[in-house]
């Protein structure tokens, strides 16, 4: 059995004893077989030396044992690491930053405390997962919809706290944004609860975010300064009706007029979730390959020539609207006449669904987009007859890049070279479209595939990471998720005035949780004692 980093034999005997009178013996788990499931099976350290492995788990039922935990930990100084559902794959999976932390796995802490479908809020525990939620609103007949990322196995807590995003509208998809109101264990123990739930007896927890004073609940994402054990959530009202409608343009340059329009769009409440693709990628084509394939990629003007000539348009965006039957044909019809100012525009009429879904709309359905929680993302990496050897997992650069077609073209221009030359080379593409799940700001993602055989894989995988973060931060870009091993690097970018942001947090942590034990180095944020062994 591993002891945690910084505390004797006896005294993590002692704490043993101590979280088994917390929880019972079936709340502690310290067998190597029963840690291994904790270990990130998407590491790009599996089975080095290096790779972070918890020493134990903790899986307490309720707030209160985490507050024992929390409690013990912080007398007998164990570093924990909180997780929800522990389904954070590519980004770091339910394993620690800091190796020989006790997890503190939340999953037992299922319970979905309210859903009201008058004033579309909900209030969960951390173990509620996406399937939990959804299927809690089904079978209760409840007129809102959740608003899910693919995994629908996650915490509906644990993805918001990770900055996690989801497919439906706006104000939804921004998880951490869409939350109101928190219940926190502190490092010392203590409960405290933000927004209106610090007035006593609340009525209105999940309906007001800012309560009084300062707006504090940002300080509880990402795991440092506390265990959430409760949250609020605003809901989706269930719409009756989606349409999706399709725009294609022919040019490569037409990709900045589109995002201006659909931009516009967006953020004026007229569409929902808008999805950029390239119809020009998709064709398996020896000239087309030959023209990608010049030193220095392909010129525009070649490349427009070949779309003219093969009918072939450059960029595609599916539109998505979600409401009434006439108020989403409406929608659409205003959206066409925005879209039509770009030379060459066609529209195409992709989906109408009226809910409830018939069960084989709902089998065709991108099922995300309607709020129904899924796992089928994972299919498209799993074993077949197309893909005999697949990876065993992935790790995810996530750059955050201005929301506007000139940032796609030069994303493209930035990262293509570097990722050619890190050893990827079918990584490169001309054609890649953004992620378009945060409202106000494009993500660029690139997964990286992992191995649990090929270390050197894996290595130029860490080698990569360190470039592709310089590449971004000289445009002046930053990721917005990375798994633990590239986390001090990632923060790193974000050095305004000599790192004033992680110095304030490393500030607070200090008076917050001085004994460091809660989730060290996650997000390069690093109690006082390990601030020395920042990668
Ligand atoms: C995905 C989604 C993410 C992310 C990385 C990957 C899904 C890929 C919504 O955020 O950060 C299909």
């Amino acid at each position: 059995m591993a002891v945690p980093p910084g505390v004797s034999e006896r005294e993590w005997a002692d704490a043993l004893k101590q979280f088994q009178q917390a929880l019972g013996s079936g709340g502690v788990f310290t067998s190597d077989e029963d840690v291994a499931l904790y270990r990130d099976f998407y590491s790009p350290l599996w089975g080095e030396a290096e790779e972070r492995v918890a020493s134990a788990a903790l899986a307490p039922d309720t707030a209160d044992q985490v507050q024992q935990i929390v409690r013990i930990a912080n007398t007998s100084r164990i570093p924990l690491y909180s997780i929800a559902t522990g389904r954070n794959l590519g980004y770091g999976g339910s394993a620690p930053n800091l190796a020989g932390s006790v997890v503190l796995d939340l999953k037992r802490m299922n319970r979905v405390l309210e859903v009201d479908d008058k004033r579309h809020f909900a209030i969960v525990e951390p173990g509620v997962s996406y399937f939990d939620f959804y299927r809690h609103i089904q079978d209760r007949g409840l007129n809102v919809w959740i608003d899910c990322p693919d995994p629908g196995w996650g915490s509906v807590i644990g993805n918001a706290l990770d900055h996690g995003v989801g497919y439906t509208w706006g104000a939804f998809r921004d998880h951490f944004h869409s939350h109101c109101g928190m219940e926190v264990v502190l490092p010392n123990g203590e409960f405290l609860r933000t927004g209106m739930g610090a007035v006593p007896g609340s009525r209105t927890w999940a309906e007001y975010r800012y309560g009084y004073g300062p707006y504090v609940d940002g300080l509880f994402s990402q795991g440092n300064f506390g265990v959430v054990t409760k949250m609020g959530f605003w809901l989706f009202p269930a719409p009756e009706t989606y349409l999706s409608g399709t725009v294609t343009v022919p040019k490569r340059a037409d990709i900045v007029p589109l995002v201006d329009i659909v931009n516009y769009l967006e953020h004026a409440g007229t569409i929902g979730m808008p999805r950029y693709g390239s119809p020009l990628g998709q064709v398996r084509d020896q000239e087309l390959a030959d023209l990608v394939a010049q030193p220095g990629g392909p010129s525009t003007d070649d490349l427009d020539a070949f779309a003219a000539r093969r009918g072939v348009a450059a960029w595609e965006c599916k539109l998505q609207f979600y409401g009434g039957a006439e108020v989403v044909a409406a929608q659409w019809a205003y959206a066409r006449e925005k879209l039509s100012v770009i030379a060459g525009a066609r529209f195409e009429d992709t989906e109408f669904y009226r809910f409830p879904l018939t069960a084989e709309q709902a089998e065709r359905a991108h099922k995300v987009a309607l709020g129904i929680p899924n796992l089928s993302i994972f299919a498209g990496g799993a074993r077949s007859e197309l893909n005999p050897s697949p990876r065993d997992g992935h790790v995810f650069f996530a750059p955050v890049i201005p929301k506007s077609g000139r940032a796609i073209l030069d994303a493209m221009q930035v990262f293509n070279p570097v990722v050619r030359e890190v050893g990827f080379p079918n990584m490169v593409s001309f054609f890649k479209a953004p992620n378009t799940w945060m409202f106000r700001a494009f993500v660029f993602l690139y997964s990286f595939p992992i191995s649990r055989s090929d270390r050197a894989q894996n290595r130029r995988v860490r080698e990569a990471f360190p470039r592709l973060v310089r590449a971004a931060a000289e445009r002046g870009w930053g990721e917005y998720r990375t798994p633990p091993v590239f986390q001090d690097l990632v923060m790193d970018a974000y050095s305004f005035n000599n790192h004033a942001l992680r110095r304030f947090s490393e500030t607070l942590k200090d008076a917050v949780d001085p004994n460091g034990i809660l989730s060290a180095g996650r997000g390069g944020i690093w109690p006082r004692h390990l601030r020395n062994t920042r990668g």
